[in-house]
């Protein structure tokens, strides 16, 4: 095995996951690598959680550590302390079903923050003092330096700001990712923030390495294990409509004159449906194309290799099985085009508004005014978290929310009279798309947007009861600006909640 760890000042400190992990204090706040399943520690918070397991059993105060990530992470990860009720507080992204269970009985808390904000609100101290950072590497240089792995999240922000380092050197991770990296030390709070000189998608601002101080590492551990990767469904009917729906409005766009033939640059959230419509522009007459996004999926690796895409910029690799061999296979192909950032810089509102990012993210729910929930069942209950959308939705030139128009079996209508939780509102959303149609909301008052979304994005079974809430809110001329029926407003979640369907037979 090639020795990854360079820096001899550091080779000492490799020893195994449980002697790193009897390193961390009950009540730490541990800052851990991981995006979207991408580049997390796989060894050392599994070591943790069985040291919390057994002195949980033991008895006494409970051992618990507070979580603070890029994004979601992994079973080995998020699941392993979970299952254990090892996180007092998790932040600012998670997508775990242990997770989320907890979470949802409310045994662990979770503050679910905008991707790009959570390294500008740990240096402002607002989590409380960083104790340790646990970073999965993909080697050590000589000085000490790091080469990132297949995410790099906040974990700029993760050492500077712990006390202490633990480093897990994956083997399985590939060295040739070596250069792929941008890391942007240029940051700074308030009053001392400078503009990023960030202009093109493809610019590089940053260093190739992590810096981490020698001093601060406590424990290497070596690991070979692979990133978590879920295959991709082949999309599905009404995934493969809302991209046609999507490609039809980009065709208009270029040639009303109002986008440039080869777009603005992407941003695509995670899932089938943002997939389905990378697959559509692939498919279709686009070239050159660039994205400013948090997560490369399979569907731009094929973009680039066709030339539909010129380059990606992310902070995170999220891909199948498939994907992940098609990586391996051709890096080098793939590192003159693809950049790694951290994410306060991948989904800098700064950035993603002078860049003029086209952003497209699925959706739980929209109302008939155009407001959107992207996290919470039912309005109490968490489902992942609003990640990086909200970054992108209300700085980027368009941003589009994409569902099926209904869901669990056409039991529950995704357009509804009102949100039961908004996480980007009327005034962020430009667009709305679901297998129906799509409702271009630019330039509307909400009763136009009430009409376009109710026309073009409800599914038939349910039209005919939107279109009357919203013909007997308009009568009741009360407030006619964005008309409701207060009393109604919500009742479809209840009637859901009540007997397990929104329809009325
Ligand atoms: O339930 O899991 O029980 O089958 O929600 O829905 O349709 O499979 O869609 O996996 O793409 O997730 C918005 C959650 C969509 C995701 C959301 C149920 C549905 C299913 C999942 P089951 P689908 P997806 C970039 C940007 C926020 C973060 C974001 C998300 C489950 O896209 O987390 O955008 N977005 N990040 O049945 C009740 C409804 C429902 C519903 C769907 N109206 N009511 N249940 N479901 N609609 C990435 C990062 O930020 C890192």
């Amino acid at each position: 095995k090639q020795s990854r760890i360079l820096c001899s000042a550091l080779q000492h400190l490799v020893m195994s996951a449980e002697e790193a992990a009897a390193m961390i204090p009950a009540g730490a706040n541990v800052g851990m690598s991981g995006f979207t399943g991408a580049g997390y520690p796989k060894a050392v918070p599994g070591a943790l959680a069985e040291r919390i397991r057994a002195h949980n059993t033991a008895g006494g105060q409970p051992f618990r550590i507070n979580v603070l990530t890029g994004a979601s992470t992994a079973p080995e990860l998020d699941g392993k302390l979970a299952e254990v009720d090892g996180i007092e507080m998790r932040l600012p992204f998670q997508s775990d079903p242990i997770c989320r269970a907890r979470i949802n009985e409310g045994t662990m808390n979770y503050a679910d923050y905008h991707l790009s904000e959570v390294a500008q609100y740990a240096w402002a101290g607002f989590f409380g003092k960083m104790d340790i950072a646990i970073i999965e590497v993909v080697g050590i240089r000589e000085d000490g330096s790091l080469i990132p792995s297949s995410s790099v999240g906040n974990n700029k922000t993760w050492i500077e700001q712990a006390d202490k380092v633990i480093l897990e050197v994956n083997h399985t991770q590939s060295l040739r990712m070596e250069g792929m990296h941008d890391i942007y030390y240029g940051t700074a709070l308030p009053p001392n923030r400078k503009p990023i000189q960030l202009t093109e998608p493809d610019q590089r601002v940053g260093e190739l390495y992590l810096r981490c101080p020698i001093e601060k590492v406590i424990a290497i551990v070596e690991t070979n294990a692979p990133d978590r990767n879920s295959p991709f469904k082949e999309p599905d009917d009404a995934s493969r409509r809302i991209a046609e729906h999507i490609l039809k409005f980009f065709d208009s766009e270029v040639a009303k004159g109002r986008l440039p033939e080869n777009l603005l640059p992407l941003q695509s959230g995670v899932g089938n449906i943002p997939n389905a419509v990378l697959e559509a522009l692939d498919s279709g007459d686009y070239k050159n194309l660039t994205a400013y996004t948090e997560v490369i999926q399979d569907g731009m690796l094929k973009m680039l290799k066709s030339g539909t895409l010129r380059m990606a910029s992310a902070t995170a690799f999220s891909l199948s099985p498939d994907g992940i061999a098609e990586f391996d296979k051709d890096i080098e192909f793939y590192r003159e085009r693809i950049i790694l950032r951290p994410q306060e810089i991948s989904n800098h509102p700064e950035i993603a508004r002078r860049l003029g990012v086209i952003a497209t993210n699925a959706m739980i729910e929209a109302d008939i005014y155009g407001n959107v929930n992207s996290t919470h069942i039912m309005g109490t209950r968490m489902m992942n978290g609003i990640g990086g959308s909200g970054d992108f939705a209300r700085n980027g030139y368009l941003s589009i929310f994409m569902s099926p128009s209904t869901a669990k079996d056409g039991k529950i209508s995704t357009i509804v009279p009102m949100v039961s939780h908004v996480d980007h509102t009327e005034h962020d959303v430009k667009v709305i798309v679901t297998e129906q149609g799509l409702a271009d909301l630019r330039g509307l008052s909400p009763r136009q947007r009430a009409k376009a979304i109710i026309e073009n994005c409800a599914h038939p079974d349910f039209k005919p009861m939107l279109l009357d809430y919203f013909e007997r809110a308009c009568a009741s001329g009360r407030g006619m600006h964005t008309p409701h029926l207060l009393q109604e407003a919500l009742s479809w979640h209840e009637q859901f909640e009540q007997t397990g369907t929104m329809r009325r037979e």
